[in-house]
């Protein structure tokens, strides 16, 4: 059945669906929370026209016809990893470092360098970990970048580096993440997340900081007053109930802190890795995923698409199932994904091509920075 567009409510007329999902669409419409058993219910039943009316309406009401972008660039200052998370199509274990690349500050400065002419906002950092790659060697870098190109918001570094490099400093997490920040670094990326699961989170990335670290290293950031992102690992060996416990436990870090920016799902791709059995999962559970995270996330301002992961087709269709934002140019400067598998081998987007991508579907783009400031609005 084809849905009113200017009537979301019409959903709860609607004799094709059973009473508990009404009873959600009621829930969702009067602003209230979904229980766990709920957006379980949303995963098992309800299909992708409902999920998509919903999330829509928490999506207009959240940020209006606005689709957000940045410009960005990445930094990878390695492939080597001292762990092997059986998703990762990128990493080469340390024992076959020749295969890899390990980048010296000069080289990371010289990727800085490439861009001093362009009205870029954010580098975004991070990769594999290895033992030279150390407190000294990131509060160096960020200290680097920040006398080249103060203006430059550097959000890098997730958990799972924190967690190690903290540990090798017999730091801290909270001094640590203060050193960090006095050499220059402004956001934490939604990375080393996967999903929180204690037994899923061991089979596939066992040895790396576990889920109480990951959060607890994103509630003390969030407690010095800064801002981070969150991303899951959809679409592998997890159940749904393991998607929901994901978002549950950063649905109620939230509640506290405030501190998350962006959700943002991560498609596991199969390319190249030893989970390369394991099918990757249809664009309509894509979506429905993206449209569940907007109406289970309530207390989230943002759920991002990744287009280098999704592909810019995806990523541009979930702008009405619940998503609004896009990431960034990236000016092919991320192979994370590309190993992967994604459609996306080179990604690399200009401002006309993401403000031609949200016009499309009838969306207002809007160039921000990484805190959500606006830089430039796009009449429509
Ligand atoms: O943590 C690795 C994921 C993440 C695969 O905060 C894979 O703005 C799918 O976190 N299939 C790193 N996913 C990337 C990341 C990110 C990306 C863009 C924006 C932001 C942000 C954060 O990539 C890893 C892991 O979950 N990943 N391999 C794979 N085969
Ligand atoms: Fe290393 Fe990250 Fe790849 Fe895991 S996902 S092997 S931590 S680079």
């Amino acid at each position: 059945m084809i849905l009113d567009k200017h009537n979301p409510k019409e959903l709860i007329n609607n004799s094709t669906y059973s009473k508990e999902l009404k009873a959600i669409a009621t829930k969702v419409f009067n602003d209230e929370r979904i229980s766990f058993e709920e957006g379980v219910l949303l995963y098992k039943e309800a299909e992708l026209g409902f999920l998509g009316t919903l999330a829509n309406y928490v999506r207009e009401k959240k940020n209006g016809n606005y689709v957000y972008f940045n410009h960005n660039f990445h930094v990878e200052p390695t492939n080597v990893c001292v762990y092997s998370c059986s998703f990762c199509s990128y990493s080469r274990l340390i024992k076959n470092r020749d295969q890899g690349w390990e980048l010296s500050i000069e080289q990371i400065m010289d990727i800085i360098k490439k861009y001093d002419d362009k009205a870029v906002t954010e580098v975004h950092i991070t990769g594999g970990v290895v033992p030279k790659q150390d407190l000294a060697f990131y509060t160096d870098l960020f200290r680097e970048i920040k006398k080249h190109r103060p203006d430059l918001h550097i959000k890098a570094l997730t958990p799972v580096e924190f967690h190690y490099i903290f540990k090798k400093a017999k730091l801290s997490y909270e001094d640590g993440l203060k050193l960090m920040t006095e050499a220059g670094l402004d956001s934490l990326p939604g990375g080393g997340a996967e999903i929180f699961d204690e037994a899923i989170r061991d089979k596939i990335a066992g040895g790396k900081c576990s889920t109480d670290e990951w959060l607890s290293i994103h509630e003390i950031w969030h407690n010095m007053g800064k801002y981070s992102n969150a991303t899951m690992l959809y679409g592998h060996i997890e159940t749904f109930e393991h998607r929901i416990d994901h978002m549950d436990r950063l649905r109620k870090l939230q509640d506290k802190t405030n501190g998350f920016n962006a959700f943002i799902p991560l498609k596991f791709r199969n390319k190249e890795n030893e989970m390369s059995h394991v099918p990757e999962v249809s664009v309509i559970e894509d979506l429905r995923n993206y449209a569940i995270s907007r109406i289970y996330l309530d207390n989230f301002p943002h759920i991002k698409a990744y287009w280098a992961m999704i592909g810019r087709n995806t990523a541009q269709l979930s702008l009405n199932f619940g998503t609004d934002d896009l990431d960034g140019t990236i000016d092919d400067t991320t192979k994370i994904y590309s190993m992967a598998g994604s459609e996306e081998q080179n990604p690399k987007l200009t401002t006309q091509e993401l403000v031609d991508l949200i016009k499309t579907v009838g969306r207002t783009p809007v160039e921000r920075d990484t805190l959500y400031n606006v830089v430039k609005e796009f009449a429509s």
